[in-house]
């Protein structure tokens, strides 16, 4: 009672005045019109509030791919109703840009094989056979290829990004962009230590640098996002047998992300949040794959498994089939997913403030957050500290922090 009473004392500091924006949400973004088509979100803004990507049916070769924009206030907006037949891979911080490419045949405008990047002042086709795939916070450098790594500004149209060191062919392709636009990271040709295609980094004052060597070594690896401090570089690694497992590079060099039951391989690495601390992609193989959550804290997890049991998020019989993208402080992430023989759909979510002892996720710091904890406490279904134990220091740590308060 004494607890109680201190918590329910707590309450009238009263912190927490605009909470609704704090709170869990999910969405299925819908709304795109022809019901036989999919979708997918391909990024998220910095500030997790604009969602990008475009409709799509996966594995279908001439399928009409419009891009689209989605915030919690508008809805879906199509970027452009002559923009057809297109995917999207990434946006500038504001979404003013979006850039992809047209992957395949279709009404014959604008050609297949074919970079695009888009502004409310039109859409901008580049030459045949460019792809894109990142862009810059302010819309001005983008990373992709023409056959080798290369890198678009409005002042230089697309540059190669050179060739791997003790390497005489180029070949590969740009797959991000940091923020700034000065560093551009992805997979290039490389003789060394025997031909394969390497993960790299580039930067205008180092040129095109392979990043670390893994352990066991990886017939090839590639990578796919970087953190918007620049320090952490995510991306993933083929091994023998020919799987795929996500990698994570820091200054101290080369990590796999970790295993979890069951799937050893077939992760990878997507994106990546501003401090590189929370990372998301995909696991399994095939048509098959899932959204992969990792953390420093507590490694690689299922995503819908943590929100289902975490975060009493009810998804019903949703499948989240991969994580495309996610916000600087970690807390929206975006993907496509979709329920048992139904097309893909977009989705986003919103876990709310980073509050720890805020137990239901409610955004709301009070004693029905203490409750809930003891709940799980004594069917030990928490660990509050994520040492692998539910123990009597869980109990203190969670005391400790509630008193904290966020
Ligand atoms: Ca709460
Ligand atoms: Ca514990």
């Amino acid at each position: 009672m004494t607890i109680a009473l201190k918590i329910t004392a707590s309450l009238t500091l009263g912190p927490f005045a605009s909470l609704s924006s704090a709170q869990v949400r999910f969405d299925v973004i819908a709304g795109l019109g022809d019901a036989g088509f999919g979708s997918s979100a391909c990024a998220v803004t910095p500030d997790g509030r604009i969602v990008v990507g475009h409709t799509d049916v996966p594995g279908c070769p001439f399928c009409v791919g419009v891009p689209f924009k989605w915030t919690e206030e508008t809805g879906v907006t199509i970027l452009d109703p002559n923009l057809r037949g297109v995917v999207a891979y990434a946006a500038s911080s504001d979404a003013a840009y979006v850039v992809g490419i047209s992957p395949s045949p279709h009404d014959g405008i604008p050609p297949c094989d074919t970079a695009y990047r888009w502004s409310s002042d039109g859409t901008m086709w580049f030459e045949k056979y460019t792809e894109a795939f990142g862009i810059s916070d302010d819309g001005n450098v983008i990373a992709g290829g023409i056959n080798f790594p290369s890198r678009w500004t409005p002042d230089t149209g697309w540059t190669d990004l050179g060739r791997m060191p003790d390497t005489s062919n180029f070949g590969g392709v740009a797959r991000a962009v940091s923020s700034d636009g000065a560093v551009i990271v992805g997979s290039a040709y490389s003789d060394v230590p025997q031909p394969s295609f390497r993960a790299f980094r580039w930067t205008a004052e180092t040129g095109m640098q392979p990043l670390a060597d893994l352990l066991p070594p990886a017939h090839s690896d590639t990578a796919t996002a970087i953190s918007r401090d620049g320090r952490v570089i995510v991306g993933y690694a083929t091994l023998p047998p020919s799987r795929s497992r996500a990698v994570r590079w820091t200054e101290s060099g080369a990590h796999f992300l970790g295993e979890f039951p069951g799937y050893p391989y077939g992760t990878r690495a997507a994106a990546v949040s501003a401090d590189g601390s929370v990372i998301v992609g995909t696991y399994g193989e095939g048509a098959s794959t899932l959204a992969l959550l990792w953390d420093e804290r507590r490694g690689p997890r299922d995503l819908r498994t943590e929100l289902i049991n975490e975060y009493g998020v009810d998804l019903a019989n949703f499948r989240l089939r991969g994580a495309t993208g996610i916000s600087v402080d970690g807390r929206v992430i975006v993907g496509f997913g979709n329920q048992p023989g139904q097309p893909y759909r977009a989705w986003r979510v919103s876990l709310g403030w980073d509050c720890a002892p805020d137990t239901n996720h409610d955004g709301r710091l009070d004693s029905a957050d203490f409750f809930a904890f003891l709940t799980r406490f004594f069917s030990l279904t928490i660990d509050f500290n994520a040492d692998g134990l539910t123990d009597s220091q869980d109990l203190f740590d969670y005391l400790a922090a509630y008193f904290a308060g966020c």
